[in-house]
């Protein structure tokens, strides 16, 4: 299976989690894409849901598709959020953010009774930092001095798109994070420190969060939980 068939895969065993009358965060990105076609099915053989979306890209996607959306403030609990990661560690700790949406995904998990992640295998790695910076969403003013900061915590940080800076749906731009040696990002109080900057709106560790790891695997999906750890 490829990436994006482990992606769908495990997308759809998701979407079949959704219960009638549910109210549900929608993720962004590739993977929480192939979701909403999953929930697209869904709705047209019955399931009344509504879903709330983490970014404009997804709003659209799924208003384009007919499905029911609302806003956090109108949904302030919801009952699952589903999304997918850059990384996963065996404790289930998160990297989240390449897509830019870090702190809407951050306040619609924070929001949900359930919070189910959606993976193809490769996102799941030893060490968060393995593969991906960690995302940091800063203010655009004085985001210079917000870097030198985050430096002096252990990282090394990269303004994303660089002379054409990215600019989130909150109008932010992005800090690509990488670690140094010796900085361990799944230790809360890596992520604390990083929170604590002035400038900085939101970081992409999602730790501790007891997410329902579903996982597109080359023989099929695999979950995992805080109960069937890896
Ligand atoms: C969006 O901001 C991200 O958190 C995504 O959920 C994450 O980057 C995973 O994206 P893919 O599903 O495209 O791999």
């Amino acid at each position: 299976m490829t990436a994006e068939q482990q992606k769908r895969e495990a997308a759809r065993y998701a979407a079949d989690l959704v219960a009638d009358g549910m109210r549900v965060g929608l993720g962004t990105g590739t993977t929480a894409r192939f979701l909403v076609e999953g929930l697209v099915e869904r709705v047209r053989a019955g399931l009344h849901f509504t879903g709330v979306p983490t970014s404009d890209e997804i709003a659209a996607l799924a208003m384009g598709e007919g499905l029911s959306l609302a806003t956090l403030d109108d949904c302030p609990h919801l009952d699952m959020t589903i999304d997918g990661a850059d990384e996963v560690d065996p404790q289930l700790n998160l990297i989240k953010g390449r897509g830019g949406a870090l702190t809407r995904e951050k306040l619609v998990a924070l929001a949900a009774a359930r919070y189910v992640i959606i993976v193809d295998e490769s996102k799941l790695v030893d060490r968060l930092g393995d593969h991906h910076p960690v995302p940091v969403e800063v203010v655009p003013f004085g985001w210079v001095t917000t870097r030198g900061r985050l430096e002096t915590l252990g990282l090394d940080c990269t303004l994303r798109g660089g002379d054409k800076p990215f600019v989130t749906d909150n109008g932010n731009y992005i800090l690509d994070c990488r670690p140094c040696a010796g900085c361990d990002l799944a230790d809360p109080a890596t992520a604390n420190a990083i929170k604590l900057q002035t400038g900085v709106l939101e970081d992409g560790l999602f730790l501790g969060m007891a997410p329902l790891v579903v996982i597109g695997m080359a023989h099929g999906v695999e979950t995992r939980s805080a109960e069937t750890s890896f």
